[in-house]
């Protein structure tokens, strides 16, 4: 397995589910997991401290008071793309501070809230794989030029 995708909830996966579209569609192979910061904290160490075993690159996604990423950043090396998943009460707001306010010294690679976020952290962790393969290099050029054909010139 190359690539982690961790979140604090089941809750979460109509949003995180959006990460692993392009992980798909460019063959990278990927294992997605619950792990909560707060309901399952023993599970969390286990995850992190041993993911560098099995994993090239963590995506963590959470809600609310989400400390999952930025603690999984604390257990690893590994680098972990951090995604805030909106919550009901503040519509991510408080998701998106949780994970981007990291101490100096504690990085977590975070995206924008929900859907994009997720979709771009799969993205994210395609790029960073791509920087020692070549041939995954080559499929990311193809799918981004793809993308900006499809792009129209018009307005219809
Ligand atoms: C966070 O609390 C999760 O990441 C989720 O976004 C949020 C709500 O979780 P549930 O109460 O739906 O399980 O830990």
């Amino acid at each position: 397995m190359k690539v982690a995708i961790v979140m604090g909830s089941q809750s979460d996966w109509p949003v995180m589910k959006n990460a692993v579209t392009v992980l798909e569609t460019l063959g990278i192979e990927y294992k997605t997991m619950v792990v909560s910061a707060h309901r399952t904290p023993k599970r969390l160490y286990e995850f992190a401290e041993n993911a560098d075993k099995e994993y090239s690159v963590i995506i963590a996604g959470a809600g609310g008071a989400a400390h999952l990423p930025g603690m999984t950043a604390a257990l690893t090396w590994l680098p972990v793309i951090g995604v805030p998943v909106m919550s009901k009460a503040l519509k991510g707001m408080d998701s998106l501070l949780s994970i981007v306010q990291m101490p100096k010294g504690v990085a977590v690679a975070t995206q924008g809230i929900g859907e994009a976020g997720a979709f771009n952290a799969g993205l994210m962790a395609s790029q960073i794989l791509a920087t020692h393969d070549i041939t995954l290099q080559g499929k990311l050029k193809a799918w981004r030029a793809q993308q900006s054909e499809s792009v129209l010139w018009e307005v219809e």
